[in-house]
């Protein structure tokens, strides 16, 4: 059994979050991750208030575990939002995307548990000066909005520079993951990617299975000129969008042709003209398993790797 502070910081039994992913971290995948011992997220981002409020209460129906949820801090609306986390009492709360400094007031006032998303030292810094509970440190191998940091150089650096329980996220899919994000210092991982590809997850099939077909340079980054970097497997979207980036299109026009390309991807299977942001680990997917059992799957191949490296030390 793999125990690590933060199974107690938050209740649960594996130290695994699953990302909280907008329009694929939905109530069933979050319970079913907090069910099977870890930390299951509802993913908030782009949902109006009153869906979100749903979302969350259906979380709860349908586990009686912890459980978090996730606003990327760039969305519209996102103070009503957070407000909607208060309101629903929702156990942990996770914010990326930006300076979560003026958000923590509130949230820590209602006694939410936040850990802020960082990929970066610095950021780190000045989250943990404001009194935050923990905080993730996502390398640029993560899917999405990313940072400009990997994962193996960011972690041990946010762990030696601050004072907090520190997660890794980024590129992680197994327990190989797993023990390397523990060997750098972390006390937990949290997986985006790997959590799409599980029964429980209502992304449409055709993005689990861009992921599971998905080789390890599948995935390419848009938006880094504006100042956005998102990864996302590489197609005719994704060309498109590269293509207006080299042709000096206005970042507005760039923006436009980007809202609304993940519901495409996600929730209508559009896969050609929608985002299919994925992290790349996505090489690392082979198939679409229930939740617990993955949960099982990594630990214990983490386990079995723990014990084994032991090995390693002769006298
Ligand atoms: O938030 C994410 N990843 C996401 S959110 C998302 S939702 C969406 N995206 C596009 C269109 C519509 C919806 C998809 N992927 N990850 C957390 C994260 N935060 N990664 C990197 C950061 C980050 C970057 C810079 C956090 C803070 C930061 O700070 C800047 C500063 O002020 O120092």
């Amino acid at each position: 059994m793999i125990k690590t502070r933060l199974c107690d910081l938050l209740g649960i039994e594996y130290p695994i979050l699953q990302g909280g992913m907008a329009w694929a971290a939905t109530a069933e995948l979050a319970a079913a991750v907090s069910n099977a011992g870890g930390l299951g997220i509802v993913g908030a981002g782009n949902l109006p208030p009153e869906l979100v409020r749903q979302q969350l209460r259906r979380t709860r129906e349908l586990t009686h575990r912890p459980f978090g949820a996730n606003v990327p801090l760039f969305t519209e609306g996102v103070e009503e939002t957070l407000q909607v986390f208060i309101d629903e009492k929702v156990p942990v709360v996770t914010v990326g995307g930006g300076n979560a400094g003026p958000y923590l007031g509130p949230l820590k006032r209602a006694g939410i548990l936040v850990i802020p998303v960082v990929a970066s030292v610095a950021l780190a810094r000045r989250m943990t000066r404001l009194g935050v509970d923990a905080l993730i440190a996502e390398g640029m191998e993560s899917g999405g909005h990313i940072g400009d940091v990997a994962t193996l150089p960011l972690v041990p650096q946010v762990v030696d520079a601050v004072n907090v329980p520190v997660i890794a996220a980024g590129g992680i899919a197994d327990g190989r993951g797993l023990v390397a994000a523990l060997a750098l210092g972390a006390v937990g991982v949290q997986m985006g990617t790997r959590f799409i590809c599980t029964t429980e997850c209502q992304a449409h099939e055709r993005y689990k299975q861009a992921i599971v077909q998905a080789h390890d340079r599948a995935t390419m980054v848009t938006g880094g000129y504006f100042g956005h970097p998102v990864r996302s497997i590489r197609g005719p979207f994704v060309h498109r969008l590269e293509e207006l980036e080299k042709s000096g299109a206005s970042e507005q026009e760039f923006l436009s042709f980007g809202t609304g390309a993940l519901r495409t991807a996600i929730v209508e299977g559009n896969i050609e003209h929608g985002s299919v942001m994925a992290g790349q680990c996505a090489g690392l997917v082979r198939d679409i398993v229930p939740v617990k059992t993955l949960m099982e799957r990594i630990v214990a191949e983490a386990e079995a790797i723990i014990r084994s490296m032991a090995g390693l030390l002769k006298s």
